[in-house]
Parts: C-alpha cells; sequence; structure tokens
C-alpha cells in the first residue's frame, strides 16, 4: 500500500492568498487540513509558524515532510503534483499571460484593491474605524489601471485565461471578493463588463463557496 502524504495549509480563512492555495487545492480536488494561525496575535507571529515561514506570513503549505511557503510556489507545486484538471495552460503564450497577470495582481492589484481600498473602506468601518479617505482617494488611480489592464489581458471565454480555470481565476476571485464589497468597485468596474461577467461566473463555482471566509 502507497504511504498518503497528508496535505496541511497553516494559515486563516479570512487570508486572500491561504484562499489562493485553497481554491488550488479544491478545484484539483485535493483533500487537505486547514491548521489556523494567527499571524496578528497580540503575542507575535507564532514561534513554530516561523520555522514554516521565517517571514511570518501566511499561507505555509506541507504535503508529507515537503514543505514550502509563497503562494506563487505552492499553488504550481499542487497543479504539478496532483493529477486532475490542469491550472496552467500548456501553451506558452497562455502560460506566459496566466504568469503576467498572476504577477500583476500580486505586485499591484492585491495592495491597491484589498488592502488601499476594501480594508480601509469596508473592515475599517466594520470595525468601527474612521476610513483613510486620502489613502482611497490616491488609490483610485491604480485601481482604475489594475482593472484596465486585467480587462486588456483577459479573454472573453468564461475565464481570465482560455475556456477553462487557471491560477489567473484562483489570484483574481479572492482579490475581487473583497474588493467587490467597497461602494468605491461600483464606479471603477464601470466599463469593465467583460470582468463583471467573468466575476459573476465565478463567484457561484463550488470552490468559491467551500473556501469562503
Ligand atoms: N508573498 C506572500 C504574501 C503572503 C501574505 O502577504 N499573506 C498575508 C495574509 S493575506 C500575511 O501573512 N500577512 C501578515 C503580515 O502582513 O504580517 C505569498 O505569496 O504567499
Amino acid at each position: 500500500m502507497p504511504t498518503i502524504e497528508v496535505v496541511k495549509l497553516y494559515g486563516a480563512a479570512w487570508s486572500v492568498y491561504v484562499r489562493i492555495a485553497r481554491l488550488a487545492l479544491e478545484e484539483k480536488e485535493v483533500k487537505y487540513d486547514l491548521v489556523e494561525v494567527d499571524v496578528f496575535a497580540e503575542t507575535g507571529v507564532p514561534k513554530e509558524h516561523l520555522t514554516r515561514h521565517p517571514f511570518g506570513r501566511i499561507p505555509a503549505f506541507e504535503h508529507g515532510d515537503f514543505r514550502l511557503y509563497e503562494t506563487g510556489a505552492i499553488v504550481r507545486y499542487i497543479d504539478d503534483a496532483f493529477p486532475g484538471r490542469k491550472l496552467q495552460p500548456t501553451d506558452p503564450r497562455a502560460r506566459a499571460k496566466v504568469n503576467q497577470i498572476v504577477g500583476m495582481l500580486d505586485a499591484y492589484a492585491y495592495r491597491t484593491l484589498v488592502w488601499d481600498i476594501y480594508v480601509e473602506s469596508v473592515v475599517s468601518v466594520r470595525e468601527g474605524r474612521l476610513a483613510n479617505q486620502a489613502k482611497i482617494a490616491a488609490a483610485l488611480p491604480r485601481a482604475a489601471v489594475c482593472l484596465s489592464e486585467l480587462t486588456r489581458l483577459s479573454d472573453s471565454r468564461g475565464f481570465l485565461i482560455g475556456d477553462g480555470v487557471t491560477l489567473a481565476d484562483l489570484y483574481a476571485a479572492p482579490i475581487f471578493a473583497c474588493f467587490m464589497q467597497a461602494p468605491e468597485a461600483a464606479l471603477l468596474m464601470q466599463g469593465c463588463g467583460k470582468l463583471t461577467d467573468w466575476w459573476q461566473r465565478f463567484a457561484t463555482r463550488d470552490s468559491m463557496s467551500r473556501t469562503s471566509p
């Protein structure tokens, strides 16, 4: 009997990056345990977590005795190591476009759409803090560039790239799940009909409901 190597993801359900990794596991139908780690604990990042992730971030990943951190490495490993639908196209240009979108979301859209808009506009109000309007205002032009680039780079065949789910969708969806709750999203999404259609379809996937925070 082959030994079954247990898959563990360390993190928290609220985290955008943890959700990206969970979506990859769900889409590949890989069984996993989500092990709760509070990186914002008053006592600091738990010591044992720093052995998994020296920078104290989430997620961290284990498959048997194989350990990884960095979401980009985790989702590509999940795609390569497990059977099931492929989350990366084999065509070089389609694959490059998926990687370009992933890089763009990681480097620019995550901070702008999640931290500068969603956290300031939605989370601050929920937690009884005043929204930092200057931060939101400064983020709006950057958000517009992120959205117009995502529109320009994506296809219109049901998914961001091609006609199947890819890492581009898995990175974009958790960011959109936050951003679309912000009142600023309505105006910013005007003229992004392709993205609105994509989001309405993608938000209803089983993997999205199973990873809902
Ligand atoms: N480059 C990391 C980023 C992960 C990341 O920033 N995770 C957030 C949660 S969504 C985190 O751990 N934040 C804790 C902190 O900023 O101290 C990756 O791709 O995994």
